[in-house]
């Protein structure tokens, strides 16, 4: 049984052969977990499923979708990572100069168990998952990714934040030797992004280790990036090194960019055009669309998870909270 055919099979469908599925279902997810040395070793990418397989319960939940996944080449070619290059193809061609091991995350601020931990201890005990996610970015392009990782919830808690953690910060790694795009002022490095904490604690904000059941590549964060479905692209940061419960709104890298085009909240909304383009439609680069023609589809409120989410900004005015 092909890699595919795991992804695609829910638990809950399963009749036959059930120890053996179960058992390359968890060796996806475990590939993911930093440590364990199960990565699959430059073996070519499974081609994505020709149909997603989602129990009614994964559908309520947002955590998957059965919309044509975005080929694997395509994910991990066309990306955003202007630590290693401003071009969409940059990131891939680069030089694989991130160390990724070993590699600790500084939890802190206002927590009772702030640590900077080795990231296998980071996400120790926690159980990973697959989610299938659409990913909008800003610029008006789209995909749909089964990522593997962690509730972000599940991780935080555990660092017992206080009543003064208000929002939680993230930060990418900083070092041009191992990040050769900050030689460059294309943002002020480091990186960094953050969440209100109800958002950081909401069951879809998701911590990330892998895709396609195979370790983060480089361009795609490794070895930890966050995701955040209901957000526009940038607000998952990527090689992230620290987290920090903080009290008020903390800086972030688009918004301190050009703030009247990225705000902080950044939800995905075809109500609130970008001041230089629409975000009524995007082009979904999925199934067998190509990048350049990929089609024109419909953007929905909170990138199709306002069931989920909306309830978070109750009584906001989102065209002020962009
Ligand atoms: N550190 C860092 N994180 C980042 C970015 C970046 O340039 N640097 N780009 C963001 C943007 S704009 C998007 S759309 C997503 C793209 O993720 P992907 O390349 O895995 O699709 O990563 C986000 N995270
Ligand atoms: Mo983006």
């Amino acid at each position: 049984m092909s890699l595919r055919d795991a992804l695609r099979v829910p638990a809950a469908e399963i009749t036959d052969e059930p120890v053996y599925r179960d058992r390359r279902r968890l060796l996806a997810a475990l590939a993911a977990v930093p440590g364990l040395g199960l990565a699959g070793c430059g073996k070519a990418a499974p081609p994505p499923p020709s149909k997603v397989v989602v129990t009614p319960e994964q559908a309520r939940s947002g955590f998957r979708t059965s919309e044509p996944l975005t080929r694997y080449e395509d994910v991990t070619t066309y990306n955003n990572f202007y630590e290693f290059g401003t071009g969409k193809g940059d990131p891939s061609r680069a030089d694989f100069t991130l160390r990724l091991k070993p590699w600790s995350v500084a939890v802190g601020g206002h927590c009772a168990k702030p640590g900077v931990l080795a990231l296998d201890d980071l996400l120790k005990g926690v159980t990973p998952e697959e989610r299938i996610y659409r990913l909008r970015c800003v610029e008006g392009w789209s995909m749909v990714i089964p990522w593997l990782g962690v509730p972000l919830a599940d991780v935080l808690k555990r660092f017992q934040p206080t009543s003064k953690a208000k929002y939680v910060a993230f930060t990418t790694l900083n070092d041009p030797k191992q990040m050769p795009g900050q030689r460059y002022p294309a943002l002020e490095w480091p990186y960094r992004e953050g969440l209100r904490i109800d958002e950081a604690m909401h069951p879809l904000a998701f911590l990330v280790t892998g895709l396609y059941g195979k370790p983060l590549p480089q361009q795609n964060g490794a070895p930890l990036r966050l995701v955040v479905p209901w957000k526009y692209g940038f607000k998952g940061i990527k090689s992230i090194v620290a987290i920090t419960f903080v009290e008020s709104m903390p800086f972030t890298s688009w918004n301190d960019a050009q703030s009247s085009e990225y705000g902080f909240f950044s939800n995905v909304n075809p109500n609130v055009d970008h001041p230089r383009w629409s975000q009524k439609t995007e082009r979904r680069i999925a199934g067998t669309q190509s990048k350049l023609f990929a089609e024109r589809i419909p953007t929905r409120m909170f990138n199709g998870y306002a069931e989920q989410v909306a309830g978070l900004y109750a009584g906001m005015n989102l065209r002020k909270w962009f």
